[in-house]
């Protein structure tokens, strides 16, 4: 199964991104499976017969992609996937500095709005009623890793450029601390904007997730709906007694 990563000699691509290419492909599709350590880069040498220096090339590529990990003195490994908690209410924010990571934000669209009827339904609002929109692509350094459509009454933040990292930080800082929520997450596929917005490729697996965010009284903060890019999250639940 290694014998995919040859390139094509008679291609125009630079050697280094066709291996990239196809060493990608091998670790999306499983072939290369999550903490498994990669080939060495003698035998990766062998396998296409390119030189070190361009094997070297492919990796870094990868590494600086977040899809392989050095470990030192321990060789290069294929990245595990985040894990999650299904249970703890984290915004995105806090999620990527706790793993010691940046995070930054593509804005899609920052703006006040209406909001649509299954909108208002989520926030208690009425249609008439003006709410703020977020749209963003969330990377993790940067990397993309999810897309997130938020939306959230005006009259918990007033101004939409008040969020420039963190929308729980400027909610907290109105006044409006998120302190409970619920969600739903669905196996889905990329679509054709969403796999050019995540660099992945149109048909990989998606997660969406759906979530909904109140005040401690039950109040409704934000309705988000995200997809988060399949092989990078993995979210764990924890399981409570069997009482039978
Ligand atoms: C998380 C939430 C999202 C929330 C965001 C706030 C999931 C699936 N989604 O990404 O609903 O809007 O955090 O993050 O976990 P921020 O405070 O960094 O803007």
């Amino acid at each position: 199964m290694l014998n995919k990563l040859e390139p094509n000699w008679n291609n125009s691509t630079p050697l280094y991104i066709q291996l990239a290419n196809n060493l990608r492909q091998l670790i999306l599709d499983g072939t290369l499976p999550s903490n498994d350590s990669l080939p060495s880069e003698r035998k990766l040498t062998e396998i296409t017969g390119a030189s070190r220096v361009t094997i070297r090339k492919a990796i870094d590529r990868l590494v600086s992609e977040g899809l392989l990990l050095r470990k030192q003195g321990a060789g290069t490994y294929i990245a595990p996937p985040i894990e999650q908690s299904g249970e703890e209410l984290k915004s995105f924010t806090e999620d990527t500095l706790s793993r010691g990571e940046t995070p930054t934000t593509i804005w899609l669209i920052r703006a006040t709005a209406l909001p649509t009827k299954e909108e208002a339904k989520h926030l208690h609002l009425s249609v008439k009623d003006q709410v703020v929109r977020l749209g963003r692509v969330r990377l993790s350094n940067g990397e993309p890793l999810a897309i997130e459509h938020s939306v959230i009454a005006a009259t918990m933040l007033p101004n939409p450029e008040e969020v420039t990292n963190s929308s729980y930080q400027a909610l907290t800082k109105n006044g409006f601390p998120p302190a409970k929520g619920t969600q739903k997450i669905q196996a889905s596929l990329a679509t054709p904007t969403e796999a050019g917005l995540l660099s992945i490729q149109e048909g990989d697996a998606i997660l969406r997730i759906e979530r909904n965010t109140f005040l401690t009284d039950g109040t409704p903060i934000e309705y988000t709906c995200s997809a988060y890019r399949g092989d990078k999250y993995v979210f764990v639940t924890e399981l409570h007694e069997y009482r039978d």
